[in-house]
């Protein structure tokens, strides 16, 4: 079972794990907002994943399923709560708040997927399974490099990611710059989108007892996504019944990384939780107003939504 914001990270380590063990990969997204993840359904399509051996929500109800990996996520949304018992083990690179009495690999890589692609570059060394198959070394290796930007990426890239990612270009025979800018473009093009749709695309939420926040992360700056961005989502905010909606956008002007954080709507919580995450380094300078609602420019790249979501739920306590 994959997380909640189902990215191509997710989705890979979801599907390969699941092709491997002989068992249904669950996407907690329906089957049509697939193709907000473009790069996500192009290369399930590359490597000659049927979708219908994919469950999507809707399609299957976990609750029925006799054993369950949890990967790329080690909490469980309250909605899955039920499903704790189940749950035999947990593969993920996220901040380790798992309670869960599961056998855990839970390791700080740039991509959960090169801690799938480890242990299944180690199962199949038998002699009846003796090679990973070449379209699930290519799946993961395409999550791989997505996530670390084809190991270039400084942090949060580690020697792991690098390692497990030319073992996996090796058996698939793919050329990694190839694979990754392909990736890149269908990843990077929005145009296809609205901007509800762009809200919806890689999305979490995280629910205490004392509110519930959404994360947006974003690619591209925010001015440059709708002059309505804001109401948009405020509009978003609400129908998700949200108290708080954070928006993290990060985007490349040339070789150098932005990032952005904005929240809504505008509250006398934002600038107590901004001061908080300022502490924590994360380094905020205003930077425009749009819509009533101020963004900040996150001087701190090295940190992303695995950073800002647990520290947000420090502030919610
Ligand atoms: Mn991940």
């Amino acid at each position: 079972m994959c997380n909640q914001a189902a990215d191509l990270d997710s989705i890979a380590c979801c599907v390969a794990l699941g092709v491997s063990y002989g068992a249904t990969p669950f996407i907690p997204i329906p089957h049509k907002e697939l193709r907000l993840r473009r790069e996500a359904e192009w290369l399930l399509k590359e490597c000659s994943i049927p979708l219908d051996s994919i469950a999507f929500l809707g399609e299957a109800d976990p609750v029925d399923a006799e054993e369950i990996i949890l990967v790329d996520h080690n909490i469980l949304h309250p909605e899955y709560k039920a499903l704790a018992p189940k749950i035999t083990e947990v593969i993920d690179h996220h901040k380790d708040e798992c309670r869960l009495a599961a056998a855990r690999t839970i390791v700080q890589t740039g991509s959960c997927a090169t801690l799938v692609g480890q242990r299944l570059l180690n199962n199949y060394t038998t002699s009846a399974n003796p090679s990973l198959p070449q379209n699930l070394a290519m799946l993961l290796l395409g999550a791989i490099l997505i996530d670390t930007r084809c190991l270039a990426q400084r942090h949060p890239t580690t020697e792991l990611d690098r390692k497990v990612a030319a073992q996996l270009a090796e058996i698939s025979g793919c050329s990694s710059r190839a694979l990754y800018d392909k990736l890149w473009n269908l990843k990077s093009d929005l145009s296809v989108f609205t901007p509800q749709e762009l809200l919806a695309k890689d999305y979490k939420e995280v629910v205490t007892l004392r509110a519930k926040v959404g994360f947006c992360a974003i690619y591209g700056a925010l001015e440059s996504i709708s002059e309505s961005l804001m109401e948009q989502a405020e509009i978003f905010r609400q129908s998700r019944q949200l108290d708080h909606l954070v928006l993290m956008s990060a985007y490349y002007q040339g070789e150098e990384l932005h990032k952005e954080l904005a929240l809504v709507p505008d509250c006398s919580w934002n600038q107590e939780t901004i001061a908080y995450l300022d502490s924590k380094g994360a380094q905020l300078e205003p930077k425009s107003v749009i819509g009533g609602i101020r963004v900040y420019s996150q001087k701190n790249t090295d940190y992303s939504r695995k950073q800002i979501l647990p520290f947000i739920k420090e502030i919610l306590g």
